[in-house]
């Protein structure tokens, strides 16, 4: 292929070397390149030392790459690769090694078995790297993580994936030195943990009759029944299995929401009495656990025999998406309130939480909880794991609890890493490899001393619209590179395109492994940039980007299309589309761009109240940028205000005629994303005395598909002012009922 000899030169001219050995991942802390090579064969024989089992992990592992078995044995005589389980070696962390190869020996020095382990890792990873003529160049490795916690998630409850296919999961985790896998084993849709004290949670709560298929608001349904748990058994062996890989395995059991299949098999543990049955469909439910006598009960019996099976010092007790529809209306509920003294029902989501924390530490167990369980009072020796942005774990480090960083914004694997056009079903977003690739655990508003709370970072993997392994591999790959050297701390964002060709070098051996990966690097993006009100569109790729070509009057590229050398300068109304081309035939799908000029493009604008993280694009100039957000696809270019106004100001420069506005909004109940309730134009000459031009009520807006347009006599001002108000809270018998509605809006056009 034209790229990799392309990336090999580009590498070859920039780094001033070409040592094959920089394709490992995660990027050593230390790495010297030696004179001379070693040349693998036959006569290696493994030393095992104090490693037994790492000695034959090594051996099956070479044995897979280049189809050599070397022996293990107790003495060295000249070849060998040594496993040195040095106890003195002064490393600072249990999981650091050092690796010195030279023209006769290979050399792994750790204190500890699991440093040991990943000095074999990144053994292989040089193996496979040189696996055509078995020359491991002479080198010393130096290395140790960064963060201590390296996780990785996989929701089996939406979606099941079976033990074997668990393994493999594992495998792959441990080959990026990740060393946390959080299993979800329970939600809405589907129990999979048996629990021998209550054999109706699996019974019953581990299969449902049909499953949500296609995009969540067709509300379409496959009619066929879907289930599989796994038995205690199974567990143990995958726990077994996880713990030759240095892999702790952190169960989570989902309370008091996302519990539906349990409320299905256990019905009095509702507030209502049920009858329910276990989820088809995606979402946040109402119906969750009561906080009755009974429902502790039988939480106390699933922790009792989840914590046999799970050596583990965490348990993860879930605490997210509790709607308090149920409790705000049950006597039992609200009696309890009273009783405890509580002010309402988040510290009732507290005071449950808190209860099954105090169980779960009498047992010597330590609890992790999403984000919410912040709300009404957070349990004293609790970890936050902070999915819903950074604040959660600003706000742990702060008040000294520990914190693990997964925000949606960077680590949502669910999400899509390429365009929605040629990529599987996702469940939105947009979260391309060099964006996971970009994320700091750290944020920046922690002190050195607070910052110690920040255990790490880890990326989720929900199930909703993943619905077989070959999937799953589709949507960790390549993305699980960027977050093992991002946890491993080696990470160099301004070198991004230096990873790119290492991620490269690694798609080979993911080919060799017959796993599914995204090829979504390979696809021409385009970036919109608007610098000091000039607008360009910027292309780019994985591949040589001269190789696209592209058009600027809507028709299709073809080979001799205009050659792309720098960025499109965009003065006028146009449609861009873009194509890769090698060898005249078109290799990528082809992108449309269209923009939309109009008097507000590139000028200057000021939003009172910020987007949400996940949900900001390039922030307040997006609304500018002379291009609409795709309706299809809410992940790009559009901007998200949660439970916010969006009340945005654009400062034309000079006295300017107008007469309209158009911008867009979106409806998507299903997500949360409503359309707004009023928009307002006003204008002012001063930038302070608004006068009030136009509105558009919530009747009119709800006639629309989105597209809001407000015409008024030919006005003259200098600035305008547009104000777009949020639904608020989310009504009853809705998706989110009783949170704050999310507000989608893109591009203020003013002509
Ligand atoms: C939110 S992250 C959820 C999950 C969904 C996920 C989809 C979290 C704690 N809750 O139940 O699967 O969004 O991205």
């Amino acid at each position: 292929m034209d790229y990799i000899k392309y990336l090999f030169f580009s590498f070859f001219t920039v780094a001033g070397n070409c040592y094959a050995q920089q394709s490992l991942i995660p990027a050593p802390q230390h790495l010297e390149i030696k004179s001379g090579n070693l040349n693998l064969d036959k006569n290696f024989s493994i030393l095992g030392k104090g490693s037994p089992e790492e000695a034959k992990f090594l051996q099956k592992n070479i044995k897979e790459i280049i189809g050599l078995e070397l022996p293990i044995s107790n003495k060295c005589t000249k070849k060998c690769i040594v496993l040195d389980l040095n106890k003195s070696y002064g490393a600072t962390s249990d999981e650091a090694y050092v690796v010195v190869v030279d023209a006769n020996q290979i050399v792994i020095t750790a204190n500890q078995n699991r440093g040991v382990f990943y000095g074999i890792q990144t053994l292989l990873q040089l193996i496979e790297e040189n696996r055509s003529n078995l020359e491991i160049p002479a080198l010393v490795i130096r290395d140790s993580p960064k963060f201590a916690y390296r996780g990785m998630h996989l929701d089996v409850s939406r979606h099941f994936f079976n033990a074997e296919e668990v393994k493999q999961y594992l495998d792959y985790l441990a080959a990026y030195k990740i060393n946390k896998f959080h299993w979800h084993l329970t939600d809405d849709q589907g129990w999979r943990i048996e629990i021998k004290s209550h054999p109706k949670l699996t019974e019953i709560g581990a299969f449902r009759k049909e499953s949500q298929i296609g995009p969540y608001a067709a509300m379409t349904f496959d009619g066929k029944p879907y289930g599989g748990f796994y038995t205690q058994e199974q567990i143990k062996d995958v726990v077994a299995y996880a713990q030759k890989l240095h892999i702790e395995i952190i169960p989570e059991i989902e309370m008091p929401g996302h519990a539906l299949a349990a409320l299905a098999a256990y019905p009095e543990l509702s507030c209502t009495g049920g009858p329910f049955e276990v989820g088809t469909t995606w979402g946040v439910m109402d119906d969750i656990f009561c906080p009755k006598d009974e429902t502790f009960a039988l939480l106390e019996d699933v922790i009792d025999e989840v914590i046999t099976l799970f050596p583990s010092k965490y348990i993860h007790i879930g605490g997210d998406e509790a709607p308090k529809t149920r409790w705000k209306t049950c006597s039992h509920c609200q009696e309890l309130i009273k009783k405890e003294g509580l002010k309402d029902e988040l510290e009732l989501q507290s005071y449950f939480i808190t209860r099954m924390e105090k169980y779960i530490n009498s047992k010597g167990k330590a609890i992790i909880g999403w984000d919410e369980i912040l709300e009404g009072g957070l349990a004293p020796n609790a970890t936050v794991m902070s999915w819903t942005g950074i604040q959660g774990g600003i706000h742990a480090a702060k008040t000294g609890h520990d914190a693990i960083m997964t925000p949606t914004s960077h680590l949502y694997f669910d999400y899509y890493q390429g365009n929605p056009q040629t990529e599987p079903l996702a469940f939105g977003g947009d979260l391309r490899l060099e964006k996971v690739y970009s994320f700091n655990p750290i944020p920046a508003e922690l002190s050195a001393e607070e910052a110690k709370h920040i255990l790490g970072p880890q990326a989720n993997l929900w199930t909703e619209y993943i619905t077989d392994f070959g999937q799953v591999q589709h949507m960790l790959f390549p993305r699980l590179m960027a977050l093992s050297e991002v946890a491993w701390g080696t990470s160099q964002p301004d070198q991004y395109k230096k990873f790119e060709s290492r991620v490269i070098e690694h798609m080979k051996t993911l080919d060799r492994k017959g796993i599914n990966y995204s090829n979504a690097i390979f696809e021409v993006i385009g970036n919109i940039e608007l610098i000091d009100g000039e607008l360009t569109y910027n292309l780019s790729t994985a591949n040589d980007p001269k190789n696209i070509r592209y058009t600027v009057d809507g028709s299709e590229p073809i080979s001799t299309s205009f050659p792309y050398v720098s960025p499109i300068k965009i003065d006028k109304s146009q449609t861009i589309k873009a194509t890769y081309f090698e060898n005249g035939k078109p290799i990528s799908a082809t992108i449309t761009q269209p923009f939309t000029i109009s008097k507000s493009t590139g000028k200057h604008i000021q939003l009172v109240d910020q987007p949400g993280e996940a949900y900001s694009a390039g922030g307040a100039a997006t609304l500018v940028d002379g291009v609409f957000g795709d309706k299809q696809f809410f992940g790009k270019n559009w901007l998200g205000f949660n439970g916010k106004d969006v009340n945005a100001t654009i400062d034309f420069g000079t006295e300017t005629e107008f007469s309209s506005v158009k911008l867009s909004s979106l409806d998507r109940k299903g997500s949360w994303i409503h359309f707004p309730k009023e928009v307002r134009v006003s204008i002012a000459n001063d930038g302070s005395s608004y006068s009030f031009i136009k509105g558009l009520s919530q009747a009119e807006i709800n006639k629309t598909d989105g597209d809001l347009i407000l015409t008024f006599p030919k006005q003259k001002a200098r600035y305008i002012k547009v104000e777009v108000l949020n639904l608020g809270i989310i009504p009853d018998g809705l998706a989110g009922a009783g949170s704050g509605a999310w507000l989608f809006v893109d591009e203020i056009s003013v002509n």
